[in-house]
C-alpha cells in the first residue's frame, strides 16, 4: 500500500514538474518556476530513493515523456515504377545484320575419288587379334628357349630345336636329371639331318659317345622315347641293338653318328635338347 501512495506522489510530482517547467515566461513566474522545478526534482529524487529502499516495491515505470522533435528526412526510397516504353531508335549505321536464311541446295558435285579400304569386319578383327595373340605367345616361348640355350657352354641350332652341352659326363640317370633340371630333355635326333648336327657338336666336345633319350627298359627290344613313344628315326650300328650280356637297355650315339644299346650305368657325355 505504501508503494502505491509513493508512486502516485511521484507520478503527480512528475506531471506537475513537466507542466510547470514548461510554463510561458510572460507570466513573471521565472524565478518561482526554477525554484519550484528544483524542489519538485528534489522531491522526486527523495521519493525514488524511498521507493528503492522499500525492497518489496517493484521498479517504477515512470510517466511517459512529451514526444520528441521530428527526425531528419529518410534516405532515398527504392527506384520508382518503370516509365513508359521509349520511341524506336534510328536504323544502325554499318552494323552487322543477323545471318541470312539458309540458301537452296547446291548442284550435286562430281563423284569423289575411291575411298581407302575400310577396317576389317568384327569377325576378321577377332581372328586378327587371335592370330596376334598366338604370334606373341610363340615369340615369348622362343625367347625363353634362347635364354636357356645361352646358359650352356656349347650349342647347335637344329631346325626349331637346339642341342646344348656343358661337356658333362655321367650315367643315364645323371644325364636325365641334368637335362630335366635345365628345363630340357636328353638329346634324340629325329632325322638324318639332326643326327649329323649332333655329330658336329660331339666333334666340338671331342666326345666318343653321348647318351640319347631312348630305352627298352619297359619291353626288351622295343625302344621308346622319353615319352614312351615308338621311335620314328634310328641309326643303329650293324647288329645293334644286341642287349650285350643281357644288360643293355640305354642308347648312346657314337661320334660317327651310329647308335648302340649300352649299359645304363656306364658314363658318357651328356647333351640335352631344347
Ligand atoms: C658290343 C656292343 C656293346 C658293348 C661291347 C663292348 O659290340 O654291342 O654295347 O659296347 O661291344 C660288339
Ligand atoms: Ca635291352
Ligand atoms: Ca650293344
Amino acid at each position: 500500500m505504501v508503494c502505491v501512495q509513493l508512486y502516485s506522489l511521484i507520478a503527480r510530482s512528475d506531471l506537475l514538474q513537466q507542466k510547470s517547467c514548461h510554463l510561458h515566461s510572460e507570466q513573471q513566474m521565472a524565478l518561482l518556476k526554477h525554484l519550484l522545478c528544483a524542489a519538485l526534482l528534489l522531491m522526486e529524487f527523495v521519493l525514488l530513493l524511498l521507493a528503492a529502499s522499500e525492497s518489496s516495491c517493484p521498479a517504477y515505470a515512470g510517466v511517459p515523456g512529451i514526444p520528441g522533435h521530428n527526425g531528419s528526412p529518410g534516405r532515398d526510397g527504392r527506384d520508382g515504377f518503370p516509365g513508359p516504353k521509349g520511341e524506336k531508335g534510328d536504323q544502325g549505321v554499318g552494323a552487322q545484320g543477323p545471318p541470312g536464311k539458309i540458301g537452296p541446295s547446291g548442284v550435286v558435285g562430281p563423284k569423289g575419288d575411291k575411298g581407302n579400304p575400310g577396317l576389317p569386319g568384327t569377325g576378321v578383327q577377332s581372328a586378327l587379334v587371335m592370330q596376334l595373340q598366338s604370334d606373341v605367345k610363340y615369340l615369348t616361348d622362343r625367347l625363353a628357349v634362347v635364354e636357356k640355350v645361352l646358359g650352356f657352354r656349347i650349342f647347335r641350332k637344329v631346325g626349331q630345336k637346339y642341342y646344348v652341352s656343358d661337356g658333362l659326363n655321367g650315367t643315364f640317370e645323371k644325364a636325365q636329371r641334368f637335362c630335366s633340371d635345365a628345363g630340357a630333355k636328353i638329346v634324340l635326333p629325329r632325322s638324318e639331318a639332326e643326327n649329323k648336327v649332333l655329330t658336329s657338336l660331339q666333334a666340338a666336345l671331342k666326345s666318343i659317345y653321348v647318351y640319347a633319350g631312348a630305352t627298352d627298359r619297359q619291353k626288351e627290344g622295343h625302344f621308346v622315347d622319353m615319352s614312351n613313344q615308338p621311335l620314328t628315326f634310328t641309326n643303329w650300328k650293324a647288329k645293334e641293338p644286341n642287349d650285350y650280356n643281357g644288360a643293355e637297355d640305354c642308347t648312346v650315339i657314337y661320334k660317327s653318328g651310329v647308335w648302340n644299346d649300352i649299359n645304363c650305368n656306364s658314363e658318357w657325355h651328356v647333351v640335352c635338347e631344347l
